[in-house]
């Protein structure tokens, strides 16, 4: 039986320069893919060099790296090194402690100390093993979604293989024989496993370079975090209340910056229970790949709003405008955070003197949602406390005032003088003299506008 302290080694073996801690891990290599994720890829006729740090060209080191090509939104990629020819990676399947957004922490699963796990990013012919660690306290196996391989290494625990059991680690190993954006998650008591959070990208890059500036990847993901509470729910099937980009829920989810004129990919995977049409504003985008691979040009399709379902992989391009451009989910509850489902409706409901009596038997009530919810953000902004652990409904700081947002929502930040490699909030955009929306009066009864039965 292996012991704990082997199994640590051997993960701390492969992720270079870091700490045997997988959140540790996990913010090193955040940092080091800030430096690296615009760096070139590897020339075709080398599929299998590396972007390498000092410590990893040292002749003893073995040749680790990752690429870094892909943004993977509030993540990383993960490290490799390269046995006998083969580009070798270690998943470590482990519970982690995770935070969605201020104010919502959790106990979640995922892999070698983050939700998602770290993207594997490779090239198309590259040979991989990836070696996979169970420190969960129930077995598990990993499925390559979309991945052509053999069938005893397609993951499915029981059926394909056996299942991997606490303190394993099982080696999977493959030619990839394709390119795209794909995924990878467990097929082992899979309804709670991805519920907690396992799922991670998989990337494998063409031979041949594609002409992109910036490469962004996400996954999208719902919760059920009961307020109050810190574990997920996985027992939820429909009544969702967290709706994550990469496991973290707006104002947490990091913007998608780019300057103006560069072409710019977003790769979108759902292992989510919802269909989530995911809107782009300011571009008609092209989608351009699917599970399935990158599509021939004739097949791309102009888009602003394209539906990615559960288990699908979207690829979408676009030319980047300069601009602050919202980037969401349209399921208008899925870029809400918590909120209770079946409350009675009270829009036009006049509360006068019925928030007194409330109020003697639920101390600090507070009647809301006369003129509709936007009084929300204001109360929980202004210091009404909601329930413990729970993000408040709507949030965000725009330069004009309350965002109202949650969940699944975040901002294409398009802005002329961004250095290749930044990815830096830059801030909110400074709009050109004369093109902001602006009042031109404040009285209810202004113009003549044709109402009808008015
Ligand atoms: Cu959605």
């Amino acid at each position: 039986m292996t012991t704990r302290r082997e199994i640590i080694k051997g993960a701390a073996a492969v992720i270079v320069g870091a700490t045997v801690s997988g959140a540790a891990a996990a913010q090193e290599h955040k940092h080091q893919m800030e430096g690296m994720s615009d760096m070139p890829m590897p020339p075709p006729s080398e599929p299998s060099t590396n972007i390498a740090t000092p410590e990893m060209a040292a002749p003893s080191a073995p040749r680790t790296g990752g690429f870094g090509r892909v943004r993977t939104l509030n993540g990383w990629s993960l490290p490799w090194r390269m046995v006998g020819g083969v580009k070798e990676f270690h998943l470590v399947a482990e519970e982690v402690d995770h935070e969605f957004s201020p104010g919502s922490k959790a106990k979640c699963w995922g892999y070698n100390g983050s939700t998602p796990g770290p993207t594997i990013e490779a090239v198309e012919g590259d040979r991989v093993r990836i070696l996979v660690t169970n420190r969960l306290g129930e077995h598990t196996s990993v499925h390559w979604h979309g991945l052509i391989l053999p069938s005893g290494m397609d993951g499915v625990g029981g059926m394909t293989q056996p299942h991997i059991r606490p303190g394993e680690t099982y080696a999977y190993e493959f030619t990839l024989r394709q390119h795209g954006t794909h995924m990878y998650h467990p097929h082992a008591d899979e309804m709670t496993q991805m519920a907690y959070g396992m799922m991670g990208l998989f990337i494998i890059h063409p031979r041949v370079r594609e002409a992109v500036d910036r490469d962004f990847a996400l996954l999208l993901h719902n919760w059920a975090l009961k307020p109050g509470t810190w574990r997920p729910d996985p027992s939820i099937m429909v009544e969702f209340d967290q709706w994550t980009f990469n496991s973290k829920m707006f104002p947490a989810i990091e913007p998608l910056v780019a300057r103006t004129g560069d072409r710019v990919r977003i790769r979108i995977g759902n292992l989510s229970m919802w269909n989530h049409p995911i809107h782009l504003h300011g571009v008609q985008f092209d989608v351009t790949g699917s599970d399935g691979g990158r599509w021939p040009r004739e097949r791309w399709r102009r888009e602003v709003t394209e539906i990615v379902g559960v288990g699908q992989m979207r690829d979408i391009e676009f030319t980047a405008v300069a601009g602050d451009w919202a980037f969401h989910c349209h399921m208008a509850h899925h870029t809400m955070n918590a909120m209770g489902h079946g409350i009675p409706n009270q829009t036009g409901v006049d509360q006068s003197g019925v928030d007194a009596r409330i109020r003697k038997i639920s101390p600090g009530f507070l009647p809301m949602m006369k003129n509709g919810m936007a009084e929300h953000q204001e109360h929980t902004d202004g210091g009404h406390q909601g329930p413990v652990n729970t993000a408040p409904m709507m949030q965000g700081k725009g330069q004009f005032g309350n965002m109202e947002m949650g969940g699944m929502f975040t901002v294409v930040k398009v802005r002329d003088n961004i250095a290749p490699g930044d990815f830096g909030d830059p801030g909110w955009y400074r709009h050109p003299p004369g093109t902001v929306a602006h009042r031109v009066s404040d009285k209810a009864d202004f113009g003549a506008p044709v109402r009808r039965g008015a």
